[in-house]
């Protein structure tokens, strides 16, 4: 995208006090550096400007040019492209200031959510799947195993959205369990009527087109949301790893380049899936492996548009900012995971032997549970696996619980679904007093609540 090479590093200081939201969710309160992308700016309108032509509607917000980013909420939501020389800060304060403004805000910028990646280090072991009374065992894992044994596996009509990077869908242990059933490949027609031409696998929201593996010779990029994938649905008795649903169907919703990615491209990806889920699909939740910016108000409303659709939104708590070290979100909020929809479950991370994982954030009101996330062995690109660490790797297997108690309970709403996972979570010494639950997901008693 052109995008990326205009990404810079800018610190909000001003900023933060100039970004009055008509939100009661409250602001980040610290001085956290948040990146946001330069001339450019997201602007909910106010019913009143609804009837204008994008040209008009750019001269009279005073700005070079306007694309919608949503129109599903009353009045368009847009992202406005600064005249030059007009500075996102004075921007969003005189525009924000406008009666038929609802809110503006910088358009931010976020990274996933993984620590760190050795993709040499394959030890075969995947400890995330284990419970304490499977073989091998492993009492901190998130016991999909005994899932199985049971009988569930998933199934083929409950679908997932990932917002990530995109997913090598033709890799060995994922192939069949990525993609659009009511779209035809390369045909060149929008044939389930959703807007998007061929998107057999999803949207590439990052470069606007239908190829959502860019991996090719292009270094290691998709190989975060290739991982996360793995995890969620890595497909059984075959080669490699095993997810915590055999069964299952990945879309992509990439918002993710090299550089990170926007709200704006956030945001379209979360009403791409409830497009979708319109058009027929079983979306039952999106991962959401990544954080980073400030508030934004556009974003916490595109994630309440997930809720009324019935869509849990499943949001890593992010890896303790610049020094690595966990931070309480409850202090310092990390978003989107902080935000206050019902629909999100914040995920933290736990290591093989029960600890808190120790990049791992958490909050004792804002981050929900705790799952397996250091020493994660998952898909990556051109057919390969690798071991990662992060709230990233904690949050599909959560996502994947999800799924796995979707496919068992047919109908079930977002609201049981996620009572079912949090009521079931193990107490947990390491996450008790700092999560919600204080104890780490076990996917199989979730089946049973
Ligand atoms: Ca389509
Ligand atoms: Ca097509
Ligand atoms: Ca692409
Ligand atoms: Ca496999």
């Amino acid at each position: 995208m052109k995008n990326a090479r205009l990404f810079g590093l800018i610190t909000l200081t001003a900023l933060l006090a100039a970004c009055g939201s008509t939100s009661n969710t409250p602001s980040a309160p610290s001085a956290q550096a948040a990146e946001f992308v330069p001339g450019e700016v997201l602007v909910q309108l106010d019913s009143s400007l609804r009837a204008q032509s994008l040209t008009a509607l750019a001269a009279t917000l005073g700005v070079q040019s306007v694309e919608v980013v949503a129109a599903s909420d009353g009045a368009p939501l847009v992202l406005a492209k600064l005249s030059s020389g007009q500075s996102v800060e004075s921007a969003v304060a005189s525009l924000g200031a406008r009666g038929d403004v609802r809110y503006a805000e910088p358009n931010f910028i976020y990274h996933h959510d993984a620590t760190s990646t050795d993709p040499y280090f394959t030890n075969g072991s995947l400890w995330g799947m284990y419970g304490p009374s499977t073989t091998p065992a492993n009492q901190f894992g998130s016991n999909a195993a005994a899932a199985w044994a049971s009988g569930s596996v998933g199934s083929s009509t409950v679908y997932v959205g990932i917002i990530d990077e995109g997913i090598q869908y033709n890799h060995p242990d994922l192939a069949g369990n990525v993609g659009n059933p009511n779209e035809i490949e390369a045909n060149g027609k929008d044939d389930d009527g959703n807007g998007f031409v061929d998107d057999k696998y999803g949207w590439d929201f990052a470069n606007n087109d239908n190829t959502v593996y860019d991996g090719g010779n292009r270094g290691s990029l998709d190989a975060h949301g290739t991982h996360v994938s793995g995890t969620i649905g890595a497909r059984s008795n075959n080669v490699g790893v095993v997810g915590v649903n055999h069964n299952v169907r990945l879309i992509s919703g990439k918002f993710l380049g090299r550089n990170g990615g926007t709200s704006a491209n956030a945001i379209k990806a979360l009403d791409y899936f409830i497009g979708l889920k319109n058009k027929g699909l079983n979306i039952v939740a999106t991962n959401n492996s990544w954080g980073g910016g400030s508030f934004s108000q556009a974003l916490r409303d595109a994630i309440e548009r997930s809720n009324t659709a019935g869509i849990l939104f499943v949001a890593a708590a992010g890896n303790g900012g610049s020094d690595g070290v966990g931070d309480n979100n409850d202090a310092t909020p990390h978003y989107p995971s902080t935000y206050d929809n019902s629909n999100i479950i914040a995920v933290a991370a736990i290591t093989s032997s029960g600890g808190r994982s120790s990049f791992s954030n958490y909050g004792a009101k804002t981050v929900d549970i705790g799952a397996p996330g250091s020493g994660i062995n998952s898909t990556v690109p051109y057919d390969k696996y690798a071991s990662y660490n992060g709230t990233s790797m904690a949050t599909p297997h959560v996502t994947g619980a999800v799924a796995l108690y979707a496919a068992a309970h047919p109908g079930a709403s977002a609201a049981q679904i996620k009572n079912a996972i949090l009521s079931s979570a193990v107490p947990t010494p390491s996450l008790s007093g700092i999560t919600v639950t204080g104890g780490r997901l076990d996917a199989f008693a979730a089946l049973s609540k």
